[in-house]
């Protein structure tokens, strides 16, 4: 730490290298015009969060200086594990805001908003958006109107499978199936529930076991981690976050983020996810979601 006067040069210009995440090399240029090298050693790869460095100076051959400092990494990408975000089924048939025919509970405008603004904050910070998008043909298994003398919001059995029935909902090609935010801000849009056979609260495969290109898609992009949001919390949510976390991503889900159609199917939703080795979130904590 303590050095000799004359070995302390003040640098005039910092000319450095990145030559790769473990290991950078500073190269001053002092008084003397002569070259001098900080080397930096022993830094370990960033993870996510801010990482430990010791820094060990030398001059002339000499150690002059060792210190430690925490450095953040520039982005996750940077990190070298990318994140993704999955927008679930942001629809205005799922919205009061639009009236929607299968409108969520506080799916309002604020919170369109809300999720508006932190899926443009994450992607600033280098996550890569994708969003999933129900729609449905009008013979669509999961419409009451297709079952005679059933109701919405009714289960039924259907060959030997729970059907919950809904209204009419994100039939295709109509306004409530629009995904509400800007289109051009994501990736890939995945749509699901094509088939009128089966339905797909998963945006990751039906309920007859048919696989979107959503997996396809995040591998190829070299996706590891999702954070995951959107609507509806107890069934299109929770089944995209279980299956990502089956396919071995490392998901996070924001609460805050996310509306539900019941409270007691939300807060059972959430405690199931948790069960899962989904982290859940309140809000959006980058520090969070970069550790984990
Ligand atoms: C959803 C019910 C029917 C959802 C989709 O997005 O959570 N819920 N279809
Ligand atoms: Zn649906």
């Amino acid at each position: 730490m303590i050095a000799d006067d004359k070995k302390i040069d003040i640098p005039l210009a910092f000319d450095w290298e990145l030559d790769n995440i473990e290991k950078t090399i500073w190269r001053s240029v002092d008084r003397g015009g002569r070259i001098n090298e900080l080397r930096e050693k022993n830094a370990a790869r960033p993870k996510g969060g801010n990482v430990m460095r010791n820094m060990i100076i030398f001059i002339n051959g000499v150690v002059v200086l060792t210190m430690l400092f925490w450095v953040a990494p520039l982005s996750a990408v940077a990190a070298g594990e990318k994140t993704g975000v999955i927008v679930v089924d942001m629809q205005g048939d799922f919205t009061t805001w639009k009236k929607g025919t299968l409108a969520v509970n506080g799916a309002d405008q604020a919170y369109v908003r809300k999720v508006e603004d932190a899926t443009a904050l994450l992607k600033k910070k280098g996550f890569v958006l994708y969003g999933t998008q129900d729609w449905h043909p009008r013979n669509h298994i999961s419409f009451a109107s297709n079952h005679p003398g059933n109701k919405p919001f009714e289960a039924i059995q259907v060959n030997g499978k729970t059907q919950v029935l809904w209204p009419d909902h994100c039939l295709q090609g109509t306004d409530g199936a629009k995904v509400l935010l800007d289109n051009n801000i994501f990736q890939a849009i995945v749509k699901k529930g094509q088939d009128l056979r089966f339905d797909s609260y998963s945006g990751f495969q039906d309920d007859g076991g048919s696989k979107t290109e959503m997996d396809t898609i995040l591998k190829a992009a070299g996706i590891k981690k999702l954070v995951v949001y959107g609507l509806a919390t107890d069934y299109c949510v929770m089944a995209t976050a279980i299956d990502a976390a089956a396919d071995g991503y490392k998901v996070i889900v924001i609460e805050g983020l996310c509306r539900g159609v019941a409270p007691d199917s939300t807060a059972k939703a959430l405690e199931t996810m948790k069960a899962k080795g989904i982290t859940i979130l309140k809000e959006i904590d980058m520090k969070k979601i970069n550790d984990l």
